[in-house]
């Protein structure tokens, strides 16, 4: 499945359980908006080091703070900025292509990724100034 949205949108996976005995969440092809070919995660990221600092040309993401807290500065081509807070196991953030990030974690924080597309440098938009060339 393949729903190319230009906008970044917050997931919510179903949350299954309860207090007394831990939950368990989902992500498949019915609250996902394609279907992953790739996974990574990042995780005992000091708090004073940011991430991210990149675009990219043709992958999307869905991101999850498996644990902790994650903070993302999403910047579009046309320079509007957008912040989100991810705190919970069962929420996700859809980043389209295309969306500059800069990401703060919490000291505890896991950040999960569910990538569109495999690893490749070359949809990297690294420079800032090359990103801000497409608005
Ligand atoms: C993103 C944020 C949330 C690989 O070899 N394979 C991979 O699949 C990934 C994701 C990275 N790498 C290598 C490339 C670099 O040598 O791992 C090193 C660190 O990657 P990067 O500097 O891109 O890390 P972040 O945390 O700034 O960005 C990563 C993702 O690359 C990026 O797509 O949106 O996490």
């Amino acid at each position: 499945m393949s729903k190319l949205l230009d906008k970044p949108y917050l997931i919510d996976f179903p949350k299954i359980g309860e207090p007394s005995l831990g939950y368990i969440s989902v992500a498949e092809k019915t609250n996902l908006p394609f279907t992953p070919k790739r996974i990574y995660w990042i995780y005992n990221t000091p708090e004073k080091i940011n991430r991210g600092f990149h675009a990219h040309k043709n992958l999307s993401q869905v991101i999850i703070a498996i644990t902790g807290k994650i903070k993302l500065k999403l910047v579009n081509i046309k320079g509007e900025i957008l912040e989100f807070h991810l705190d919970g196991g069962n929420h996700g953030l859809y980043i389209p292509k295309l969306y500059w990030r800069e990401i703060r974690f919490s000291k505890d924080a896991i950040l999960l990724c569910l990538a569109s597309e495999p690893y490749k440098e070359d949809d990297y938009i690294r420079s800032y100034d090359d990103f801000l060339k497409l608005l």
